[in-house]
């Protein structure tokens, strides 16, 4: 059973959806991300289902991920449940066009910074003997489409992760999956093309995207499952979606 739920990227998008819809169901839960006044919005919003404590913190600066991390308050410091979300692509440009900012910032949030989190929150899983890592990887981490180059290598590394957490991890009883996910309207593809909402807002026109609520749903399905059932690896589309790069517009 799930006490405690410690969720990075909670400030929006899937992240957010998630955390709502576990404090509804009465999970206390550790709220990530670097954007505080959200995450105050947040802990505001859902102290009257459950308990919420708010770290703030850049999840590529390994310092503070530890020093956040090891703040925890006693009651927090047994996590259940920690949900590797935070992360972005930083552009979408062919690699010889690609900005060297972009690349770092993509792979040391995406790929570094949840190895920093997963590092911290581990040893208490291994002492609980029971735990379960959930890495959010995309569609990206399956296929490499055009202008995608970093940030897919950045998922690909995050789907190698996974399947290397559960193989090392498995003699300590903690369950490890990844959820993929295609579109889903988020604040991404703000974030991809650096504030230009005009093409961001285009992504998601046409059809109807995956909303961060369907991920969160899922999220709780896989990991309220009997303990004795792991669900390793899923792949989640819109409808509209059949590949990285097909779509359907004219439904
Ligand atoms: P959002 O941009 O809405 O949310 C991203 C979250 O990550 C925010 O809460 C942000 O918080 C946090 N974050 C980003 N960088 C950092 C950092 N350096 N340190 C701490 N927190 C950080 O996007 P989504 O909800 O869509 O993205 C969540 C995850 O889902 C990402 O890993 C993304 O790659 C993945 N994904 C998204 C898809 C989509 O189409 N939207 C599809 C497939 C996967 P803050 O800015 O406050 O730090
Ligand atoms: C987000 C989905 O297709 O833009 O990971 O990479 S995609």
């Amino acid at each position: 059973m799930i006490k405690t739920a410690f969720i990075t990227g909670a400030t929006s998008g899937i992240g957010k959806a998630t955390a709502i819809l576990f404090a509804k169901n009465s999970v206390n839960l550790v709220i990530c991300g670097r954007r505080e006044s959200k995450l105050k919005e947040l802990k505001e919003e859902l102290q009257q289902y459950a308990q919420i404590h708010t770290l703030q913190f850049d999840v590529r600066n390994k310092e503070e991920v530890q020093k956040a991390i090891e703040s925890l308050p006693e009651e927090f410091k047994s996590i259940d449940l920690l949900v590797n979300n935070a992360g972005n692509a930083h552009g979408l440009s062919p690699i010889q066009d690609g900005s060297v900012d972009d690349w770092d910032a993509m792979i040391d949030g995406n790929v570094k910074g949840l190895l920093y989190v997963t590092k911290a929150i581990m040893p208490g899983m291994i002492k609980n003997k029971k735990g379960f890592i959930l890495n959010i990887g995309s569609i990206a981490a399956k296929e490499v489409y055009p202008n995608g180059n970093v940030y897919c290598a950045s998922k690909y590394a995050v789907d190698a992760l996974n399947k290397g957490m559960r193989i090392d991890l498995n003699k300590h009883n903690i369950r490890v999956c990844a959820i993929h996910p295609g579109f889903v309207e988020t604040e991404f593809s703000e974030v991809r093309f650096k504030g230009d909402t005009e093409r961001a807002d285009n992504v998601y026109k046409g059809y109807k995207a995956l909303q961060s609520e369907d991920i969160a749903d899922i999220i709780y399905f896989v990991t309220t499952r009997p303990y004795h059932v792991n669900i390793e690896d899923l792949i989640v589309y819109p409808t509209a979606q059949a590949s990285a790069t097909i779509i359907n517009k004219n439904v």
